[in-house]
Formats: C-alpha cells, structure tokens, sequence
C-alpha cells in the first residue's frame, strides 16, 4: 500500500528479447487507473514502442483508457531554446501541485538529437517537480519523425489522464514543425518569449502569434525588467491586430519570471478564464472533437504510407521506377500510378 492507500502491484520487468507477453494489458489497465506509476511508466514505453506487438498490447490498454471520462486540461508551451520552458514548468507544475492538481509533463522534441546531457538537464531544471509526488515527467520519445512523435505523445495523453492527471503539459522547442503537432492536441497553448533586443516584434512568427493563447514575456527579472514592461506592451499592441480567432478569444500578453516564480498566478488565471469561456461557448469541446478527427485522418494516411513503403513488391519496383524518373524516361505521375496499381493488385 502506498500512503493513499492504493495497492502497489509490482510490474516484472520482461526479459531483454521477450515477446513483450509478459505484459498483461489487464493488469497494466488496473495498476494505470490507481495511478501505479509503474504500471503508468510500463505503457507508455509500450505506446512508445516500435515493435508491432507491442503497439498492439498498447491499442488495448489505450481503448480501456478512453472510456475513462474526465475532466482535463492540457497545455502546450513553447518558445525558443533558452526562453525558460522548462524553468517554467518547474515553477508553474509546483504551483499547480500545491492547488491539488496532479500535473503531468511530456516534453515533444522530435530532432531528438535529444542527448543525454539535455534530458538530464530538463530533470535538473524540473528537480523539485520530479520529487513531487503529484507530478509525472516524461521526456520526448526519442527518434522517429515527428509523425511518429505526435503520435505516441498523443497516445500517452490519454494514458496519463485515466491514470488521474487533471493537467498534462507539454513543452516543445520553438522551432520547426512540433509547435503545430502539440498546438493539434493541447486545449490551450502558451507561447514563452524573451525581451531585451529592442526588436521584439521582429522575427514573430505569424503562424505561432496565430496558435498562441497567451504569450508571456519570460526572463522579466533583474536588468531585464524594464525591456520585458516594454515587450509587453508592444506585444499586445502587435497582437490587436491580427483578427479575432474563431472561438473568440483575445489573446493574453503577460510577464513573468520562471526562476523568482514571479507572475505565474495571473497566468494561471488567465487559463481558467479560457477554459471557462471556451466551455461555455462550446469551443473546448468542438475543438478535441475536431482534434480527434484530424488524428484519425493522419493515422489513416501514415498507416497506409507505412503499409505502402513496407510492400514487398513496391520495395523492388521503386528504386527502378525512381531512376527512370529521375533521367527523364518516365513522368514523376506515371510512375506515381503504376506503383499504386502495384499496391493495390498486391
Ligand atoms: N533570469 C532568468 N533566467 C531564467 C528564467 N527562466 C529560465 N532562466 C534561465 O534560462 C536558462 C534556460 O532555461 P530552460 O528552462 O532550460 O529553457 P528551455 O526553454 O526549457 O530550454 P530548451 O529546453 O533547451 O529549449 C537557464 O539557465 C535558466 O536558469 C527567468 O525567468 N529569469
Ligand atoms: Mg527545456
């Protein structure tokens, strides 16, 4: 029994090479839903899997985990390496923790040129939150595309709520692609920025001003406070004139010091004014409905794009057909139809 009063079930670790059929996806269900952390930690490297039985014990688990309804609230944050994300969560995550709340966090960073060095350095700047018995940390599944990334992540999601995680949050590097995959699964979406420059506005990337819920002007501590009042302001001026997002809500613009703790509260209050706006609006709502949707269409077609690339018959046919394309013999859509009808005779 752990303090809770919750039995512990002791999960045996499958010896190196197994099948993976020393996993019960029952008992890994059961240990999950009295928030074992074992047994949380065992299906999540399962849903992280690359291997096929593996994924399947994984659907299992993830199909029982669905029906299990709450109420939950998951938060994206981004913002450019250095900006203070994890500093941050580490601030925020206590925050939340000592409200009650059992907080979750998952880190997307497909580069995943992830070294062990950063990893560790995540868990240094989140070391109180690691202690935290309320508190779950996990970092980003490492290689695989970002496809593959989104998709275990957003498996994980699910797990870690039935497992009772009232917030998960999700840190990912501002740059490249993964700031759009995690804004497709997050409720709200935070972006961290720095001041200083003088050119804030400089840079912005229109697609992220468009995605973000809030944006907190981070690092305001020290010297740098003075530039961080003045990013604020040119932040929400610049924000004035994008156009009203479909759900109606105006962006925040705040600031904060992550490392003195400073300004978390008001963005704390900041999204419970979303949530609650965007639940009676009906937009919470629509939008995981629409999440949904659109991760079932990308399953579909990275499905059929693995099952295609997997084909026997397309792995002898290509190389031919692409060196054909390449000098010109073949057109790039002949090519493309012919080895469609291969696939689909197959
Ligand atoms: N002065 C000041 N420094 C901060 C603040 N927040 C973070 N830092 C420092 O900035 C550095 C980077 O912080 P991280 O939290 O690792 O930043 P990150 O955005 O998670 O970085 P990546 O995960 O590498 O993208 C660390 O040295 C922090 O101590 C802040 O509010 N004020
Ligand atoms: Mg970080």
């Amino acid at each position: 029994m752990n303090e809770n009063g919750t039995k512990i079930t002791t999960f045996k670790k499958p010896k190196a090479g197994s099948s993976g059929k020393h996993y019960a996806p029952e008992e890994l269900v059961a240990g999950i839903l009295s928030n074992n952390i074992a047994a949380l930690s065992k299906a999540i490297t399962l849903v992280e899997s690359t291997k096929q039985e593996h994924q399947a014990i994984a659907n299992r688990i993830i199909e029982s985990c669905l029906s299990q309804k709450k109420e939950t609230l998951r938060i994206g944050i981004t913002g450019v390496p250095g900006v203070g994300k994890s500093t941050f969560i580490e601030g925020f995550g206590k925050m939340l923790t000592q409200m009650e709340k059992k907080v979750a966090v998952l880190t997307v960073d497909p580069t995943s040129s992830k070294t062990k060095g950063s990893i560790l350095g995540d868990k240094t700047r989140m070391q109180e939150l690691v202690q935290d018995p309320n508190a779950f940390i996990r970092p980003s599944p490492s290689g695989g595309s970002l496809g593959g990334v989104t998709r275990k992540t957003r498996e994980s999601i699910i797990l870690l709520e039935a497992a009772g995680y009232d917030i998960v949050i999700i840190e990912t590097v501002g740059v490249g692609q993964s700031e759009t995959a995690v804004h497709s699964m997050v409720d709200f979406f935070l972006l961290l920025k720095l001041s200083g420059a003088g050119d804030e506005l400089q840079g912005i990337k229109r697609g992220i001003m468009e995605m973000a819920d809030a944006v907190a002007i981070n690092k305001a501590d020290g010297e740098n406070l003075k530039a961080a009042k003045l990013a604020e302001v040119e932040f929400r001026r610049a924000l004035q004139l994008f156009p009203p997002k479909e759900n109606g809500w105006i962006p925040k613009v705040m600031r904060c010091s992550a490392l003195q703790n400073k300004g978390l509260e008001p963005i704390w209050d900041v999204i419970e004014e979303f949530v609650k706006t965007s639940k009676a609006n009906g937009f919470f709502e629509r939008n995981r409905q629409e999440q949904n949707k659109s991760w079932l269409l990308q399953h579909i077609e990275q499905s059929l794009k693995n099952d295609f690339n997997r084909d026997a018959k397309i792995k002898k046919m290509l190389p031919n057909l692409e060196e054909k394309v390449m000098n010109g013999t073949l057109s790039p859509f002949n090519a493309a139809l012919q080895l469609l009808a291969i696939y689909r005779n197959k």
